[in-house]
């Protein structure tokens, strides 16, 4: 799968690119970033990617034209998504839409905003990671890139795509532990040192329904 992404700081991506399983998906083939930057499609002096806003009112709405050169030189196939507090929330199910495509561009905004022509006009679709404010999309887009990079086929390894995961599909993940079996007088519950493997197996799915219904009682309404 080919991931671009256009950025006015493209070495944000540099290191992120590079490390863990969206790294080694690089390295094996399975992904190739193309990471852009947007003040190579500008044609002033200054590299300018934002002017004042039409109708007036405080900071700089980013330009569309470079936008859309950038996006024009790519020739991308498949969705451009633009990163915006506006858009529909991202979530698991958009990951896995993303990841069956041949290529994904994301278009990182910044500033108070971006042109809306960049939104109707460019973008195939609008997408925020959460509510909260961000300086830019850069972040969201690496959110976005590591979730849909880890479900390439091969992305991950047997040890990282832990065989639970899909068995409490829909569900927060129960408690974990590792050795000591006694740390600072808190210890790992008995039936997990049972071997019991069926007792292991119900109380995790116990644990795991608990876990949804008091936490996140909006997922646990979902998936029944
Ligand atoms: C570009 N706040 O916030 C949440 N998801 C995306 C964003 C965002 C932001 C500002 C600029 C994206």
């Amino acid at each position: 799968m080919r991931i671009n992404v256009v950025t006015i700081f493209p070495e944000y991506f540099a290191e992120p690119l590079r490390t863990s399983i969206v790294g080694h998906a690089a390295t094996a083939g399975m992904a190739e970033y193309r990471v852009v930057d947007l003040r190579d499609y500008t044609h002033d002096k200054h590299r300018t990617v934002d002017d004042e806003p039409f109708g007036g009112g405080a900071g700089m709405v980013m330009k569309p034209e470079p936008f859309f050169e950038a996006v024009d030189e790519m020739r991308p196939e498949g969705p451009i998504v633009l990163l915006s507090p506006r858009g529909r929330m991202f979530d698991h199910k958009k990951a896995v839409q993303f990841a069956v495509e041949e290529e994904l561009t994301l278009l990182c905004g910044h500033y108070k905003g971006v042109d809306e022509r960049v939104a109707t006009g460019l973008a195939t679709e609008e997408l925020s990671i959460g509510d909260y404010v961000l300086s830019g999309g850069e972040p969201a887009a690496l959110v976005v890139i590591d979730s849909v990079v880890r479900l390439l086929p091969g992305a991950m390894n047997d040890h990282e795509s832990a065989a639970g995961d899909s068995f409490y599909d829909g569900l927060l993940a129960p408690p974990e532990y590792t050795r000591p079996a006694e740390f600072r007088g808190m210890e790992v519950p008995d039936v997990l040192r049972s071997g019991d493997h069926a007792r292991v197996e119900a109380w995790k799915r116990e644990q795991a329904e608990n876990m949804t219904r008091q936490r996140r009682p909006e997922l646990w309404e979902r998936e029944r």
